[in-house]
C-alpha cells in the first residue's frame, strides 16, 4: 500500500510540474496552423463546423483596418485552411487575406478575396496584389473559398488553399512546415467592391500577423493532464478514506 501511495504522490508531482512548466504555444507568432485532418471542398461553405476542431483557434484578433475576429488555422501537408468570423457594419462587405507581405496591398503578394462585387460578389477568388488600389485575379484559380453573412452582419469566411500550388504567375505562396510567414486580414464595406458601410480597408492601422506552419497536431495535453490529474486525485482520496476508516479496527486488534 505504501508503494502505491508513493507512486501516486510521484505521479501527482509529475503532473503538476508538467502543467506548470507548459509554455504558451504561440509565443513567437500569432497563429499556429497545426497539422490536422483534410477539409473536403464541400465543407468549405462559410459555416464553421467540426472540421475546425483540430485547428488553432484564436479570439479577439485585430483585423485591418478595424475590429476583431475569431480565427481558425490548420494545414494537412497539402492545403492551408483558414477561417475568419467577425461582425461587419454592412451586409455587403468584402474580405481579403494578403499572404507573405506586411504592407497594405503589397506589390507581388499572393491573396484571397471574398465577396468583392467586381470579381465575385458572393464568392472566392485567388488573386495577387499589384500595389495601391490594384489587384489581379489569377488565371489559374487554386483552392476553394466561401463567405457567408447573416442578418446580424456576422461574416464567416473559409479558405482551403494549396501550401504550394506552383502558380508563379499568380504569385501563389510556396509555404513549408516549420516556417513562419506574414499575413494580413482586411475588410472593406465602403465603395471599392463593397457597399452599405463606412469602413475602407486602407484607413487605419495595419494589423500585421504571423503564422507558423506547424508540423505537429494541436497539443491536447492540458485537457489530458487535467483528466489524469482528476482521476489520480480521486483514487488517492478514495484510498485515503479507506485507510482512515480502517484504522480504528487496526488499533482494536493490536
Ligand atoms: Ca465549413
Ligand atoms: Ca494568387
Amino acid at each position: 500500500m505504501k508503494k502505491l501511495y508513493l507512486f501516486l504522490i510521484v505521479l501527482l508531482g509529475f503532473l503538476i510540474t508538467a502543467c506548470a512548466t507548459m509554455t504558451p504555444v504561440s509565443a513567437q507568432h500569432d497563429f499556429d496552423a497545426f497539422l490536422g485532418n483534410p477539409i473536403s471542398d464541400n465543407e468549405v461553405d462559410g459555416a464553421i463546423g467540426s472540421e475546425w476542431d483540430d485547428a488553432g483557434n484564436y479570439t479577439g484578433v485585430a483585423i485591418s483596418p478595424q475590429g476583431t475576429a475569431e480565427v481558425w488555422t490548420k494545414h494537412d501537408g497539402t492545403y492551408l485552411y483558414m477561417a475568419v468570423r467577425f461582425t461587419a457594419d454592412s451586409d455587403n462587405p468584402w474580405v481579403a487575406f494578403l499572404f507573405g507581405g506586411t504592407t497594405c496591398m503589397a506589390t507581388g503578394a499572393d491573396g484571397a478575396l471574398f465577396g468583392h462585387d467586381s470579381y465575385a460578389a458572393n464568392g472566392y477568388r485567388d488573386i495577387l496584389f499589384n500595389g495601391f488600389t490594384s489587384i489581379s485575379v489569377d488565371t489559374s484559380q487554386d483552392g476553394t473559398g466561401a463567405m457567408t453573412i447573416d442578418s446580424s452582419n456576422l461574416v464567416t469566411v473559409e479558405l482551403k488553399k494549396p501550401l504550394s500550388s506552383g502558380d508563379f504567375d499568380g504569385k501563389d505562396v510556396a509555404w513549408t512546415e516549420n516556417s513562419t510567414y506574414a499575413l494580413i486580414i482586411m475588410w472593406n464595406s465602403n465603395l471599392y467592391g463593397a457597399s452599405g458601410g463606412s469602413v475602407t480597408h486602407s484607413d487605419g492601422p495595419l494589423a500585421d500577423r504571423t503564422m507558423l506552419i506547424n508540423s505537429n497536431v494541436i497539443p491536447e495535453f492540458p485537457g489530458l493532464m487535467f483528466t489524469v490529474l482528476l482521476v489520480a486525485t480521486t483514487i488517492s482520496a478514495f484510498l485515503l478514506r479507506r485507510r482512515i476508516t480502517a484504522k480504528p479496527m487496526a488499533n482494536v486488534t493490536s
